[in-house]
């Protein structure tokens, strides 16, 4: 090894865009090119903090709007300092939701403005490479029902997608969107294509801080 870092890779989008499905394709393909690669998602549920959001998010338990963001968040941090660590032992992550989900949920709640819903996130490892999966509503309802969890609502999710648009308009993260509608091998071409790029390009260079 020459002490190239792996790449932070996020995979965003809305429910049922397919993000589960690519990310499990994309880690195989670039463990089948030799490529140290591990996948992650958010929120962990494995954790203390993780399995009380998995009781909110099954409706088993009711929390604050503000603390149930706090806790997606200090989720988010615990596993801060693996994080750091694999990409550093060069190791490429793939995740499943990360930061901007955070964000783009909360912020869909009313009296909840964007800047307040980044500010605990401030500072965490800076993804690489943020593919966003576009979908739309009418396609998301052709691939299933929505499940019982909470926010699996179409009126809320439009909101949360109105969202995840506004943070996309950020020039300091690197978002590629990709149009989900397509096949499934369609996309991970075009996944691992961006994939391949940002790991070449963050290989020399330091783990920057979101959102600073
Ligand atoms: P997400 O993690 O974004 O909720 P999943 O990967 O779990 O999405 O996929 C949701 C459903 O849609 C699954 O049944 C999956 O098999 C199907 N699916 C995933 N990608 C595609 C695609 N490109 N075209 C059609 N169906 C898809
Ligand atoms: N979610 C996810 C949030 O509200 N905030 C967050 O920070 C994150 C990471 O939790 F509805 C929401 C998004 C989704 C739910 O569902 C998690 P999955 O099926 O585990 O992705």
């Amino acid at each position: 090894m020459t002490g190239r870092r792996g790449a932070l890779i996020i995979l965003e989008g809305v429910d049922r865009a397919g993000k589960t499905t690519q990310c499990t394709k994309l880690v195989q393909a670039l463990r089948a090119r030799g490529r140290a690669a591990e996948m992650m998602r958010f929120p962990d549920r494995t954790t203390k903090i993780g399995q009380m959001i998995s009781l909110y998010l099954e409706k088993k338990i009711n929390l604050e709007d503000h603390t149930v963001h706090l806790l997606f968040s200090a989720n988010r941090w615990e596993l801060a300092p693996l994080i750091k660590k694999k990409l550093e032992q060069g190791v490429s992550l793939v995740v499943d939701r990360y930061a901007f989900s955070g964000v783009a949920f909360t912020s869909a709640k009313p009296g909840f403005g964007l800047e307040w819903c980044k500010n605990p996130d401030v500072g965490l490892p800076k993804p690489d490479l943020v593919l966003f999966l576009q979908l739309s509503p009418a396609e998301a309802a052709r691939r299933g029902k929505f499940g019982d969890e909470r926010y699996e609502r179409t009126d809320f999710q439009k909101t949360v997608l109105q969202r995840f648009e506004q943070l996309m308009k950020d020039p300091s993260v690197n978002w590629q969107v990709i149009d989900a509608a397509r096949s499934i091998d369609e996309l991970h071409q075009e996944i691992l294509r961006h994939s391949e790029a940002a790991i070449e390009q963050a290989a020399n260079q330091p783990v920057a801080e979101l959102w600073n």
